[in-house]
This record gives structure tokens, C-alpha cells and sequence, in this order.
């Protein structure tokens, strides 16, 4: 498979895309488990990849990628629950690499993110060996925690078949790597980001001068949110930062003018295995014509459930069954969040047909309940406080920060670090102290140079199918409709909460948790072995961003208490102006990357350490308050 994959790439090195497509149908009909073109995969308990520089053809032409074993994406990694691992990575690339296991329960020394748990990553010409036992099953992905190296096709998915009975029932399955590729150099991008900052305060001001211009003349209710975002004359690049200016967005590794294929005989149950392996896309996913029913999310099964379309955030997963009857081709589609762009691929019963591609819909516009503003209440409560405002606006440079300054004066909260320096940790001791969550709620008022805007009424989005999916003509999933299909493993309701900030200063971009960059932060965020506890992250941006935990995964809290089927997750959407709620059990002792896995997000700051603390073993496990009580302890 290997040697077949080397010469489909030879054939594209060649520069003719249709040359590779020709090879398809006996591709195709040469895979027997995993009847795909574009990703080989490597199956069995050892293995060996290699990171390289590679060239790679993206659409007819060429670019310079991080390749695994000379592929884009890396192979198609096959696992069986229950077997122990061994995988051998080999840098061959000027730089230090690394494979993070995203989704993968593992000891924290294997999970592959330099700088934590005694892993260093993988200097140039050396070789690290990963083991590890495979206690799950599911549609994984793994992809490199080194810089940017991401963005330049370091990814690749993973399939761990249950060691029992699949209740999923299909004929036949395709992996479908969703990406963003850009010929640009991603450092280069970085930099442009920073940088392009800067013109962004001529766009704010107009904004800021319109809250002005509100708070003197009143709000009129007249004013609709279209016109009033219109007047302030918003960027696309509020919905998506990096948008298809720069991006091709890729289907295992194809762009849309290549046109990955999947065949299916009419009849067939076709499962599709969705990975947004992205760097900063957020995908709408669908099939025009054909529903989905959704099976699994982030590699654990769920309740299924019928849809037409979903959004999927960077780094999650989705299994979806189709069902095509009819002797027609269809297109898969995924479009950016912003409308900017797409990548599209076909599932056909055979060669030579083909499907109409949807045009992109309308870029969606933020609504008020993005900025987490309730409407009409703000006619005279921005009377400008003087100086204070002033200083704000110029500082700032979004409406919302409006609200922050009315919020830090009339609670005089006192400056970010004071009580926010180990971010989680005091709040959460002054909560449980206090005996209440408004004492939590009450200190947490990120404010600072990072800080742009505060959620100012966070409302309950789960329900919400994601930005701008609000009013589409088919059905559209949110997490609202996920139920795990089995129990859960930890029905215990949380000890203890713990409220974080997004938070954002998209000018300079900066990017943090409570206002802090990574590179500020001086302590891990502490959770306690065995304790479950409650993560509530609150939205203060107008971005969404899809929060990833290493090592656990959290339980997806819906309004309803006592449910024992809370979808299970390893990384979730928190949309703009939205507080949401999940449970964690503290199992994995150890320290964990906690961040948003919009790469440049990441990078510029959006991202903590969770380290779990072993507690001494008394015999009590069961008992609810015995991980409270030391809390306390260890933090007084
Ligand atoms: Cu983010």
C-alpha cells in the first residue's frame, strides 16, 4: 500500500492530477478493509514513521509540506483496543518534532507535548519510541505539538477498531481529513496575523465611535443588528481569522479542484469517519441530498442522531452514516465558517459522474448575542465615564469593551493578577470557602491588555447550531442533540467549579485564558486525582473557539441534571458569548495541555497547564467531599 501511495505521489510529482485520478477504480477496488484513495494505512502493533520536508501537490501545484513517511496527510494509522502500541518516530526534518495523540487515554509521557511530562520532543536525526495501550475505540487523529508544524500537513488519521461487537453497522467506511493548506510559509503567516492587527484599529474604531454615537443618541430599536454590524463595517476575518484568501482547503490532502473520490454501491451504508484536522478552520459539514445520522463524536459513540448538516471545530471528530440509494454521485462538502472557502469531495458509484457543488452561502454576520449583549439595554448605561472610557476605547478597540469598563468600575475589580494569578485555582478555593459560585463568578473578572471584551450577559448556546447555521432551511446538529450511547463512566455530580475566561485582544493578537497569555501564566491549573469537578468556560470573544484537554475527556453538561448519557468529548466548540458547562474526572495524574486548537490561537497564548496532583490513598475514594477538604488544605 505504501509503494502504491509513493506511486500515485510520483504521478501527481509529475504534474498531472488526472494522472492519479486514473489509477482510482483499481485503487479503489484494491482496498479491502479500508477501500480509500488518498490516505495508505499502516495496521498492526508497531510502527515507523518519519517526519520530512516533502514536496507535495496541492491541486496541481506544488508546495513544500511536513510530510509522515512522504504522505500528506500522514498514513491512516489502524489500532485495535486492547493492544499495546509501539510507534517509532524519526525526524528528519532541521527542526524538533513531535506526535501528540489527540483523543488517546495515555500516560502523560507519551501524550507528546514538549515541555510537559519529561517529554522533550524529537530532535532532528533522532528517533523516539511512543508505547502505550489502547483502552478506547474510535476515529482519532494525531498530529505534531511542535510550533507551527501542523499548518504544514503533520497530521494524520487513526481508527481503533472495538475489541467487541461495533454497534455501528456499515459496509463500508472512508476517513475524511478535512485541512487548510497554505503555500505560504505559516511563520510568515503568524507574523502577518500580528502584524495585520495593527490595521485592524481603523475597522474598531469605527465600531467603538458607533457605541458612542449609541450611548449619546440612545439605541434605537429600530437599528437592526444587520445594518448596525454593517455600519461598523465588520471584517471577515471576525468569523475567521485566516480565511481562503490564503487557504486551500483540503479532503484527504485534495484540494477541490482535485476532487477526492469514495465509491459506494447504491444501497450501501456508508460510514464517514470526519476529522477537522485543521489548523484554524472551523467546517459546516453536509451532504447536499443526503441525510446523516451521527454515531460517534470525538471517537466515542453516541445516540444516533439525524442531521443534514454540522459544524465541526478544529481537532473534533464526527462519525456519520449515509445511506445513497439512488444510482447518483454526491458531493461532500465542507465550507469554512466565514464563507471564504470550501473543500469538496464526491461519493460516486462510479467513475466519470458527477455532483453539483452548492454554491457558498452568504458570509454570516454576528449577532448581538455574539457580543453576549442583551438587546436594547444599553441606551444609557454607556454614557461615557470620561477619562477612564476614553482610554478604554482607544486601548480597546470592540463595543464590548464598553461593557468592560462599566463592569471592572461598578464591581472595582482590581487589576488582572491580583487574585487571577494561578488562573482557576483561588477562584475556585474563595467559591468552595464562601460556600457559592457567585463568589467564583464574582472574582473572575478578567480584565488587562488582553482583555478586549467581557461576556456581559454569557448565555446557554448548546442548543445553537454554531455561527451562522441559526436559520438554515434543513436540520442542523447541535451538541444539544449528542447523548452518549453508553452510560457514563462517572455519574458522581461535580465536588467543585471552576470558571475560565476566553478571552482575546484580536488587535495585537493576543489570545489567553483569563486574560493571561501562556507565556505569563506561572502556575498549572490544578485538578485533584479522582476529584470531579465542573469546568465552566465562559466566552468573553467574538470567536468561537473549540477547547481541547489532554488526557481526559470531559462530559458535555446539558440544562438537565442527573443525565447519566452526557455526550463525552476531548474538545469542544465555546461559541462566541456563550458559557458552558462540562465534567471532568480527575483520573490521569500528570500534567496536561489545556488550549484552543485554533493553531495561531495556541501560539499566541491560548493555553494552560491541567496538572492532576496524586492524593495521598486513603481508603475513601467514594466519598464526595474527602478531594474537597484537601483542596482547601493544599491551597490555604
Ligand atoms: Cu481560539
Amino acid at each position: 500500500m505504501l509503494n502504491r501511495r509513493r506511486f500515485l505521489n510520483g504521478a501527481a510529482v509529475l504534474g498531472s492530477a488526472a494522472a492519479a485520478q486514473l489509477q482510482l477504480p483499481a485503487w479503489a477496488r484494491t482496498g479491502a478493509a479500508n477501500n480509500m484513495y488518498g490516505i495508505s494505512a499502516l495496521s498492526g502493533t508497531e510502527f515507523h514513521l518519519r517526519a520530512d520536508r516533502s514536496k507535495s501537490i496541492i491541486d496541481g501545484k506544488s508546495g513544500r509540506a511536513i510530510t509522515i513517511n512522504g504522505q500528506l496527510p500522514a498514513p491512516l494509522l489502524r489500532w485495535r483496543e486492547g493492544d499495546d502500541v509501539t510507534l517509532h518516530l524519526s525526524n528528519g526534518l532541521d527542526e524538533d518534532t513531535s506526535i501528540h495523540w489527540h483523543g488517546i487515554l495515555l500516560p502523560p509521557e507519551m501524550d507528546g507535548v514538549p515541555g510537559l511530562s519529561g517529554f522533550a520532543g524529537v530532535k532532528p536525526g533522532e528517533t523516539f519510541t511512543y508505547r502505550f495501550p489502547l483502552k478506547q475505540a474510535g476515529t482519532y487523529w494525531y498530529h505534531s505539538h511542535s510550533g507551527l508544524q501542523e499548518q504544514s500537513g503533520h497530521y494524520g488519521p487513526i481508527i481503533i477498531e472495538p475489541k467487541d461487537a461495533d454497534p455501528v453497522q456499515y459496509d463500508r467506511e472512508y476517513v475524511i481529513v478535512l485541512s487548510d493548506w497554505t503555500f505560504e510559509n505559516p511563520n510568515r503567516l503568524f507574523a502577518k496575523l500580528k502584524k495585520h492587527s495593527e490595521n485592524y484599529n481603523f475597522q474598531k474604531r469605527t465600531l467603538v465611535d458607533f457605541f458612542r454615537d449609541a450611548g449619546n443618541d440612545g439605541f434605537g430599536d429600530a437599528l437592526s443588528e444587520r445594518a448596525m454590524w454593517g455600519r461598523m463595517r465588520m471584517d471577515p476575518a471576525d468569523i475567521a481569522d485566516v480565511t481562503g484568501a490564503t487557504y486551500t482547503y483540503l479532503i484527504n490532502g485534495h484540494g477541490p479542484g482535485d476532487n477526492w473520490t469514495g465509491l459506494f454501491s447504491p444501497g450501501e451504508r456508508v460510514r464517514l469517519r470526519i476529522i477537522n484536522a485543521s489548523a484554524m478552520t472551523i467546517f459546516n459539514f453536509r451532504l447536499p441530498e443526503l441525510p446523516m445520522s451521527v454515531v460517534q463524536a470525538d471517537g466515542l459513540n453516541v445516540k444516533p442522531v439525524e442531521t443534514d448538516e454540522l459544524q465541526i471545530g478544529v481537532a473534533e471528530t464526527y462519525d456519520v452514516i449515509v445511506h445513497p440509494h439512488q444510482d447518483k454521485a454526491f458531493t461532500i462538502m465542507a465550507e469554512s465558517i466565514d464563507r471564504s472557502g470550501y473543500a469538496r469531495a464526491i461519493l460516486t458509484p462510479r467513475m466519470g459522474m458527477v455532483a453539483a457543488v452548492p454554491p457558498l452561502r452568504e458570509r454570516p454576520t454576528l449577532t448581538m448575542r455574539d457580543m453576549a449583549m442583551s438587546h436594547g439595554s444599553h441606551g444609557g448605561g454607556h454614557e461615557p465615564e470620561a477619562s477612564m472610557h476614553e482610554q478604554h476605547a482607544r486601548m480597546d478597540h470592540s463595543g464590548h469593551n464598553m461593557n468592560t469598563d462599566d463592569r471592572a468600575t461598578s464591581s472595582s475589580a482590581s487589576p488582572h493578577g491580583d487574585h487571577n494569578s494561578i488562573s482557576g485555582h483561588d477562584k475556585h478555593d474563595s467559591a468552595n470557602m464562601t460556600g457559592g459560585m457567585s463568589a467564583a463568578q464574582e472574582h473572575n473578572h478578567p480584565t488587562g491588555p488582553g482583555v478586549v471584551g467581557l461576556a456581559e450577559t454569557p448565555s446557554d448556546r448548546l442548543n445553537e447550531p454554531g455561527l451562522g447555521l441559526e436559520n438554515q432551511p434543513h436540520r442542523v446538529l447541535t451538541y444539544a442533540d449528542l447523548s452518549a450511547l453508553d452510560m457514563n463512566p462517572d455519574m458522581h455530580d461535580p465536588e467543585r467549579e471552576l470558571e475560565l475566561h476566553l478571552t482575546g485582544n484580536m488587535e495585537r493578537y493576543m489570545w489567553s485564558f483569563d486574560g493571561k497569555k501562556f507565556s505569563e501564566v506561572e502556575d498549572a491549573i490544578t485538578f485533584h486525582e479522582g476529584e470531579r469537578l465542573r469546568l465552566t468556560l465562559v466566552n468573553d470573544t467574538m470567536m468561537s473557539h473549540p477547547i481541547h484537554l489532554h488526557g481526559m475527556f470531559f462530559d458535555v453538561v446539558k440544562q438537565a441534571h442527573h443525565d447519566h448519557t452526557k455526550a463525552r468529548k476531548h474538545t469542544i466548540i465555546v461559541k462566541p458569548g456563550e458559557k458552558l458547562s462540562v465534567d471532568v474526572t480527575a483520573d490521569a495524574v500528570g500534567d496536561w495541555a489545556f488550549h484552543c486548537h485554533l493553531l495561531y490561537h495556541m501560539m499566541a497564548g491560548m493555553m494552560q497547564v491541567v496538572s492532576v496532583k496524586p492524593r495521598a490513598h486513603h481508603q475513601d475514594h467514594q466519598m464526595d467531599h474527602s478531594g474537597h477538604e484537601m483542596h482547601q488544605d493544599s491551597a490555604s
